[in-house]
């Protein structure tokens, strides 16, 4: 037997043991011990049903991600789970933790499943730009309805052991000790004489024949640009169409052509990132971590009200303190708007939100945070206020406690500075909104201590945000690496193209919208405001290229004043304006400047060529630990579309020669200053190689 599976006899039941830590993902050595495994509970004489169960803390969660991208090794898991399904004797599988993907296959592959009220089941292929691939989109249908099984695998969301009892994908809903309780199901099966009953027997309902054609239309917005949720559509289809073995056959196909997508790639690299990105390089595991018990957050702004939700719906009661009442009830407003949303649409309870209301007080005075065990100040983007406040909260806060500052610009180490305890600063750069945004960018001071790091990327994750440690720049990694795209986003404008151009390519690109959308939703003001801040260490070439001084002096922030660089109507909807055009084709020529054609192809090199750039110089410098860390920066900030992985990721699929290639180009246009190349692109240009080889 494997050292990965065992067998063994409890009285007249086999049960087999899988222990593959941290979660018995079906590893070619998993694979093979089942198959084994259920071959001798087979043919064991001694017993009259078998169950599989898991050591450690989950059933299997799939197939071994890190095993993809290489040649597949037999057994193959199809086979494994249709051995176990003809298995002439009963099959239970026992579940708790997270049984996703091939491992709810195998599950769904047993004749009957017992799981744990914790419990969750799923098949997330679609998240790895895959779809399931060992008989889910066949099995499943049949077993709780095509339409229940389509919304399942085309989001990849998984259902709790309530849901799935209720939708028919579970027999028996347990507590206690699983083991204990399977092998006395299995008594129960084998004394009753239970019929064994076989998914791939079962018909798939389907309960409106447009289903699939609506569901289609239905994601349409929301998964552009991805490949995985309309094959996963194809595949629950063939269920309801085909014969089992004839489904079977249209799933492999569907999943071989998905597997070798570029999209697959992308996606399962940003599957890995995410879990690199808790890594941080010279940071012990087991570097010890302080408690948060309590928060503060201060200034009831947007950000300030954003961050104080995510406390408290992370269950870490906070005090929320702004310097004036109307501020207050303002913010506690929104935070009250927000909830009562989310109770709307079902995805929180009335009670749930009392009593994350409850856990966040408010006040105007800051020795309420005395007690705080973290801090996080959200004022005014401004230094001279961040030091007044950084000052007043070292005088308060106790020993110990961490003071994070929201900032998404300035320097951490000077605002560090005016306190006495340096050690205990650091950046929290949450995005907006920050009750909804998964990023949050944790900023080293250079005098920031371990623990205060560690923890604030362990608490990043408990309250559900993708953490990522960078150092200190002028706008750390995201808004360092926009700046760039932000600049030569202006730049066309004034060369030959339009807004409207511009955010079209980069929309086609993925993006959920152009820099200049985007602009005009975040409000025009904000960074007209940063580029006021900024104007003495501009470029002579990026101070004339003022559009946003002309565009804002007209009173046109965007959304929020139903005009920036596009108009708006009641709706929101935006249409490019001739106003704007007009006033675009009039500061070429104040500025000396052709117009030229401009194609699609140099405004999305320039766009995205520049932050890569940029992302080089990062690394270079220390700024961030990994090109992964970058991807995840951009994917979880920025909306860089997943399907393609982040902007390093991207780079390599281009070819970092290409881009080198390109940057000399531009260079020798509109000269170095804009588009010197990062040493680190250089060399692995000069080297045939990208930021992800060997
Ligand atoms: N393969 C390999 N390693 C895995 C893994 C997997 N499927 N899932 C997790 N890990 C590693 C992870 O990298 C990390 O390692 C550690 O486990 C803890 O994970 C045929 C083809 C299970 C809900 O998509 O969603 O089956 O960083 O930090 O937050 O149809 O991991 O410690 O070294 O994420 O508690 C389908 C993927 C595969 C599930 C646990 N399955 N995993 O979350 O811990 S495709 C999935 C998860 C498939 C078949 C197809 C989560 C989790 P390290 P973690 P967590």
């Amino acid at each position: 037997m494997s050292e990965v599976v065992s067998y063994s006899r409890q009285r007249n039941i086999g049960l087999i043991t899988v222990d593959n830590p941290p979660v018995n993902a079906l590893s070619q050595a998993v694979r093979a011990g089942l198959a084994e495994a259920t071959a001798q509970g087979i043919v064991d004489d001694e017993v009259a049903a078998l169950v599989i169960w898991c050591a450690g803390r989950t059933f299997m969660a799939g197939a071994d991600i890190r095993e993809f991208g290489r040649a597949p090794r037999a057994p193959h898991l199809p086979d494994v789970v249709q051995l176990i399904e003809n298995s002439p004797k009963p099959v239970i599988a026992a579940i708790h933790g997270t049984a996703l993907g091939g491992g709810f296959e195998v599950a769904l592959s047993c004749h009957f499943r017992v799981a744990l009220a914790s419990a969750k089941v799923g098949l997330p292929e679609v998240k790895l730009g895959i779809l399931p691939g060992a008989g889910g989109t066949q099995r499943l249908p049949r077993l709780i309805g095509a339409r229940a099984a389509l919304e399942l695998i085309a989001s990849g969301t998984s259902m709790s052991a309530q849901q799935a009892y209720a939708a028919g994908a579970i027999d028996e809903v347990v507590d206690g000790d699983l083991r204990a309780a399977a092998l006395k199901f299995a008594g129960h099966v084998v004394a009753e004489k239970r019929a064994i009953h076989r998914v791939s027997s079962l018909t798939a309902k389907v309960d409106d024949p447009n289903l699939f054609e609506e569901y289609a239309k239905a994601i349409a917005k929301k998964s552009r640009g991805l490949l995985a949720p309309l094959y996963c559509i194809k595949a629950v289809q063939a269920a309801t169409e085909l014969p089992f073995a004839e489904g079977m056959k249209r799933e492999r196909e569907l999943f071989m052509e998905l597997q070798s997508s570029p999209q697959a790639r992308a996606q399962q690299h940003v599957f890995m990132a995410e879990r690199e990105v808790a890594k941080i390089p010279g940071l012990a595991e087991e570097t010890a971590t302080r408690e948060i018990k309590a928060a503060g957050v201060l200034g009831a702004g947007t950000m300030g009200g954003g961050i104080a939700m995510c406390f408290a719906n992370a269950g870490i009661p906070v005090t929320l303190l702004d310097t004036s009442q109307d501020n207050l009830d303002r913010g506690l407003a929104i935070i009250r708007k927000n909830y009562a949303g989310s109770v709307a649409k079902g995805s929180l309870t009335q009670a749930e939100m009392d009593k994350r209301l409850a856990s966040i007080k408010p006040s105007l005075s800051y020795e309420a945070l005395a007690e705080a065990d973290l801090i996080v100040e959200a004022v005014f983007e401004e230094m001279a206020i961040k030091k007044e406040v950084f000052t007043k909260l070292d005088a308060v806060a106790k020993a110990g406690a961490i003071l994070a500052s929201n900032t998404s610009y300035l320097d951490i180490n000077e605002i560090a500075s005016v306190t006495r305890r340096p050690q205990d600063v650091m950046g929290m750069h949450f995005f907006s909104p920050a009750n909804v945004m998964k990023l949050l960018e944790n900023v080293r001071g250079e005098r920031t201590a371990a623990e205060v790091c560690a923890t604030a990327m362990k608490l990043g994750k408990r309250i559900a945000k993708v953490p990522v440690l960078v150092g200190v720049c002028d706008g750390f990694v995201g808004n360092r690496m926009l700046a760039k795209r932000t600049r030569e986003a202006f730049f066309l404008l004034e060369e030959g193209a339009l807004p409207q151009q511009v955010d079209r390519v980069l929309y086609d690109f993925g993006f959920p919208m152009g820099p200049f959308a985007m602009g005009d939703l975040a409000g025009l003001d904000v960074g007209w405001r940063n580029r006021k801040a900024k104007l003495d260490r501009l470029t002579p070439r990026e101070r004339a290229c003022n559009l946003i001084d002309k565009i804002c002096g007209l009173g046109r922030y965007g959304q929020k004043t139903g005009a920036g660089f596009y108009e708006y109507d009641d709706k929101r909807n935006a249409s490019p304006d001739p106003l704007i055009e007009e006033l675009i084709v009039k500061h070429s020529a104040e500025r000396g400047l052709a117009r030229r054609t401009i194609s699609d192809q140099e405004i999305l090199e320039r766009c995205l060529y520049s932050m890569i750039n940029e992302g080089a110089k990062i690394l270079d410098e220390g700024i961030a630990a990994r090109p992964s860390d970058i991807d995840i920066v951009w994917i979880y900030g920025y909306g860089f579309p997943v399907y393609r992985g982040g902007p390093m990721f991207y780079a390599d699929q281009a070819g970092v020669e290409n881009i080198f290639a390109a940057l000399l180009r531009y260079q020798s246009q509109f000269g170095a200053q804009y588009w010197q190349p990062a040493p680190l692109l250089e060399q692995l240009a000069k080297k045939g190689k990208g930021f992800y080889s060997k």
